[in-house]
């Protein structure tokens, strides 16, 4: 392999791709993985890291798109988002999660505003998993400003994760330094309330909920280099109760990025590391995927990272 191959463009047509252990992509770097299950299917939507070798940050332009039926082999779809699909943005395609509702696909990405200061969160929309999609609202859906009490860093308004809850109301939530939640209106492209906080501790990034067997579960990156870590609860708005350590460093990347979801009986733990160019990892990222078991009191064990 060279680094600026990895580094390289997207297929223009779907392409098929066999997962040979972990990390389960080699062809490009993949990161901030965020899974879908749909119609028999897993959808796996990642960041695109292309920083050249020396870059001591991150480059990112466009979300990839992958579906498997058994998660071993792989479509890899035209790139259907790209930070140019949304006018209002400058750069930096970070971390995103799509979410089917009503016959649609919502895709919430973190992205650098080109007139607010800081980090936004947009969205976008299409009728297929595999897009094309096109910017739902045409402005951002939250801004730094909206933020700004308790704003420390230009950051804070990243890495959106949506779920919808038992009742059917969908809610969303990001945060880097703070955990941020609101209620979303049923056309998902609006707040239907005010912004709240989560009291985690020691929360860094990277939020996934999740649901199972009527309790919430929220992952989250703590400290740097981030391990993963979770809380639980009976409701969506809390009180959510610390867990403990649910992935350890992932491996020469100084963030770890979950996705957690059931597929067929089993339960993937989706995640990244740096393995694939040893001297860059942070920055020239790969997604992994290991099997997540729980306890007989719904509470998670700890992951046990595999290459596998
Ligand atoms: O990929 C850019 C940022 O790195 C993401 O938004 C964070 O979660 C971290 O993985």
């Amino acid at each position: 392999w060279s680094l600026s191959a990895l580094a390289g463009g997207n297929p223009v047509v779907d392409t098929l791709i066999k997962a040979n252990g972990n990390p389960i992509f080699t062809h490009k770097f993949t990161a901030d993985p965020a899974a879908m299950v749909y119609d028999g299917k897993v959808y796996l939507y990642t960041g695109h890291d292309v920083a050249p070798a020396k870059r001591n940050g991150y480059e990112m332009h466009e979300w990839l798109c992958f579906s498997s039926p058994d998660m071993v082999n792989w479509t890899e779809h035209p790139s259907p988002l790209s930070v140019k699909d949304f006018k209002w943005a400058k750069d930096d395609a970070w971390a995103a999660q799509v979410i089917p509702y009503n016959g649609k696909f919502y895709w919430y990405v973190a992205i650098t505003h080109a007139t607010v200061p800081g980090k936004a969160i947009g969205v976008a929309v299409s009728d297929s998993p595999t897009g094309p999609f096109k910017d739902a609202i045409g402005a951002a859906l939250i801004t730094n400003n909206m933020t700004t009490a308790q704003t420390r860093i230009s950051w804070d308004d990243i890495d959106p994760t949506v779920i919808i809850d038992r009742t059917g109301q969908p809610w969303l939530f990001w945060g880097n330094t703070a955990c941020y939640y609101a209620k979303l209106k049923k056309n998902m492209i609006e707040l239907d309330g005010p912004i709240k906080t989560v009291n985690l501790p020691n929360f860094t990034e990277a939020p996934w909920v999740h649901e199972r067997n009527g309790w919430y579960y929220l992952s989250y990156a703590i400290h740097f280099p981030e391990k993963t870590a979770y809380a639980m609860s009976r409701n969506i708005e809390g009180p959510w109760e610390y867990k403990g350590i649910l992935n350890e460093l992932a491996g020469n990347s100084n963030t770890n990025h979950q996705a957690i979801i059931d597929f067929k009986g089993k339960t993937y733990f989706i995640y990244h590391n740096g393995a694939l160019v040893p001297d860059y990892g942070s920055f020239h990222r790969s997604v992994c995927i290991d099997y997540l078991y729980y306890n007989k009191d719904g509470t998670m064990k700890r992951v046990i990272m595999t290459s596998e």
